[in-house]
This record gives C-alpha cells, sequence and structure tokens, in this order.
C-alpha cells in the first residue's frame, strides 16, 4: 500500500455493490423502525474473559464493547428484536447465557481470542435448548480462525469480518424462511452444510466510509447511564499500513469524517453523560488528516 492517506469521503462504499443495505442502514440511523412483533428476536451473546487489565484498565474491558453494540444497534434500528445477553463478570457465565437465549429465535455470540472454552460450551447449550435454531458466531477470533471454530462449535454460521451488513443480510433472509437455500449467496459467511462440510461464501467488502454507520445505541445494554461515563469509540476502522505480522478483523482503512465524529460524542456524551472516551483506532496518530483530526472539533465537544 503506499503511504497516501486515503480520504473516502463521497465514495461509494464497496463500489456501491451494498447499495439496498447501505440505505437501510443509514436511513434507520436516522429514523429507526418501532420493534416488530413478527420479526425474529435475536439474542446477542457478549462472552466473559480471562483477561486481566492492567490496573486503571477496569473499563475498558467492562465498558460496551463496539462490535456488539453496532451489531445490536443495525439489528434494532432495522425492526428486529434485539436482547444483549452480557456474561461478563457474572458467577455462572454459562448458566446466565444459557437462560439468557432462552426464547430467542436466533443467537449470534461475540467471539474474541480468550473466549473459547465459553463459546464452545454456549453453542452446546444454544443447540441442546433448540437443534434447529441458528448460532451464529461473529468478531475478531472467528474471522480469524474460522474453520478451526466451527470444527470444534456446534455453530452454524460464522461472520467474517465487518459484521453490520452480513447480519442484516442473514436476519432479512432468516425472517423469510429461507436461510438455507439463500446463505451460500450472502459474501462474508462460513457456513456448516447439511452434510456438516464447511463452505466460504464470497468475501465481504469492507466499508470505506463509516459515516452511514448509526451510533451505538449504549441503552441497549441495560446498564445504568452514569456506567457509561467512560466509553469506547472509534474514528475508524482498519489501518493505512499492512504489516505481515499484524492481525486485523478489518483490514482496509475506513474512516468518519469529523462531522460524524463529533455528532457521535455528543450523542454519547448527552445520553449517556460520557466524559472519557477511549479511542480503540489502531493506529489513531497516523496523520494529522486521520483521527487526529477530531482534535479540531474536542473544542466544540466539551
Ligand atoms: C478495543 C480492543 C480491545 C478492548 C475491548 C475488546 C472487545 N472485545 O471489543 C480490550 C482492551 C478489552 C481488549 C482486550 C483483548 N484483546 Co483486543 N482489541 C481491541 C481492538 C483495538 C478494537 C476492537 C474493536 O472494538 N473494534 C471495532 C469494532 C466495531 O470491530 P469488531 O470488534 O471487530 O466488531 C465487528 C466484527 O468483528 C463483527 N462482530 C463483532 N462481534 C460480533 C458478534 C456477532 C454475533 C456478529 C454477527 C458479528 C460481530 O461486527 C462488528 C462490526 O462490524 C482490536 C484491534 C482492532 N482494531 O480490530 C483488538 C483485538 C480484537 N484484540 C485482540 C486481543 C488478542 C485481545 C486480548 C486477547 C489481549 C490479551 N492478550 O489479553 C484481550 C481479549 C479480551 C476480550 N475478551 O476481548 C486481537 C484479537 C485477535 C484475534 N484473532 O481474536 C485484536 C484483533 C488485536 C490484534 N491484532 O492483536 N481488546
Ligand atoms: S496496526 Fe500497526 S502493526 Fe498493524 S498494519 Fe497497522 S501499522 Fe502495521
Amino acid at each position: 500500500m503506499s503511504g497516501e492517506i486515503t480520504d473516502f469521503s463521497g465514495a461509494p462504499n464497496c463500489g456501491g455493490e451494498y447499495r439496498r443495505w447501505e440505505d437501510l442502514i443509514s436511513s434507520t440511523a436516522r429514523i429507526p423502525l418501532p420493534p416488530d412483533n413478527y420479526k425474529p428476536l435475536v439474542a446477542l451473546v457478549v462472552p466473559p474473559s480471562p483477561f486481566t487489565v492492567p490496573r486503571g484498565w477496569g473499563y475498558y474491558l467492562e465498558r460496551p464493547f463496539e462490535g456488539i453494540s453496532y451489531i445490536a444497534t443495525v439489528l434494532a434500528n432495522a425492526g428486529y428484536r434485539v436482547k444483549i445477553v452480557d456474561a461478563r463478570f457474572k458467577p455462572a457465565p454459562l448458566a446466565y447465557a444459557a437462560a439468557g437465549i432462552r426464547g430467542a429465535d436466533l443467537v449470534g455470540v461475540g467471539t474474541f481470542e480468550d473466549g473459547f472454552p465459553f463459546i464452545e460450551g454456549l453453542c452446546a447449550l444454544a443447540k441442546d435448548q433448540d437443534p434447529l435454531r441458528p448460532v451464529i458466531l461473529g468478531g475478531s477470533l472467528v474471522t480469524s480462525v474460522p474453520e478451526l471454530l466451527l470444527r470444534n462449535t456446534r455453530a452454524d454460521i460464522a461472520v467474517l469480518g465487518e459484521g453490520e451488513i452480513t447480519i442484516l443480510e442473514l436476519l432479512d433472509a432468516f425472517s423469510r424462511g429461507t436461510l438455507a437455500a439463500e446463505a451460500a449467496s450472502i459474501p462474508g459467511l462460513l457456513l456448516r452444510g447439511p452434510g456438516g462440510a464447511l463452505t466460504f461464501t464470497a468475501s465481504r467488502k469492507q466499508l470505506s466510509n463509516l459515516d452511514i454507520l448509526p451510533v451505538p445505541d449504549l441503552r441497549m445494554w441495560g446498564r445504568k447511564s452514569h456506567f457509561l461515563r467512560q466509553v469506547l469509540v472509534s474514528s475508524g476502522r482498519g489501518c493505512h499500513k499492512n504489516c505481515s505480522f499484524c492481525y486485523r478483523t478489518t483490514p482496509k482503512l475506513g474512516l468518519k469524517s469529523v462531522a460524524g465524529l463529533r455528532g457521535e460524542l455528543l450523542l454519547l456524551k448527552e445520553r449517556h453523560q460520557a466524559e472519557f472516551f477511549q479511542f480503540t483506532d489502531l493506529t489513531f496518530t497516523f496523520s494529522k488528516k486521520g483521527p487526529w483530526r477530531c482534535v479540531k472539533c474536542s473544542g466544540s465537544c466539551a
């Protein structure tokens, strides 16, 4: 990749290929659809972590994770009923999650590098509860080793990389009762077929312009507002470089505009009295034109 920083503003995302889904995401970000009782109930499970954070970092592991927040928000905005089942910091996380997914029509599980035993156990419990209910994995771990995870769990589908458009396509097919027939044509998946064979679908193109996304609705985590005074945010995804040793769930650089980021921070401040933003960008300071741009707007957000 060249040293140039690409500014994607104005460029159509993904070559305009997923226009229908982008329009759904951006229009429902502005005016969310009301929850529709005829649409499936989706449970999104957040696994616990054995990660011991350095002193002062406790908030980092405890606050809403961005990936699940985005998935939950685009689904809820599109009228799906969504329940976040946060199994972190629970005395018996598997039992807690098994109770939380009961009654859901579809189960999504976030996968992080340190969560395999929980993920394996939860997929088994979910399938024992209802063998026909789809169990979908998403997040960094399954994106990096999809076959390993599907071979060693009872999950049906892996969502690889950025998940917003993929999950909407999956839920749309599921709602129409045509998921089994249509899944192979949805990009960004690893599927377990009826005979157990694993099949990759076409790769999912990554969003370059992140302004179509909603501000994650952290109210869906069901925590008291003061809990959200510290919030994990990002001004972009991926990186402008491609170092051979570095694993990234979203490899290419995608950016939010300064105006979009400013609006997000202001809304989080207003909704949750957020006063501390932890930026999770891979390379926050890579360019004065890059995420560092938000320094320019920090005055107006204060
Ligand atoms: C912030 C961060 C943390 C935070 C929060 C973690 C979290 N779970 O969100 C903290 C500090 C807690 C953390 C800890 C660790 N982290 Co960390 N972290 C990141 C970082 C910098 C950003 C993640 C993020 O929020 N991205 C933005 C969101 C929007 O993207 P996303 O999470 O990928 O979510 C998208 C998709 O993955 C998908 N998706 C996500 N969840 C789900 C669920 C479903 C059902 C579906 C369908 C889709 C889906 O859709 C989302 C929207 O597009 C990434 C590097 C990076 N930039 O990717 C590393 C990264 C994820 N971390 C990593 C590692 C190794 C760890 C630790 C194991 C470190 C350690 N040695 O202890 C622990 C694990 C703790 C844990 N359980 O997460 C690795 C993961 C490697 C891998 N193969 O899994 C990464 C990729 C960094 C790296 N290259 O090494 N981390
Ligand atoms: S995040 Fe850092 S290590 Fe990874 S590709 Fe970018 S510059 Fe290289």
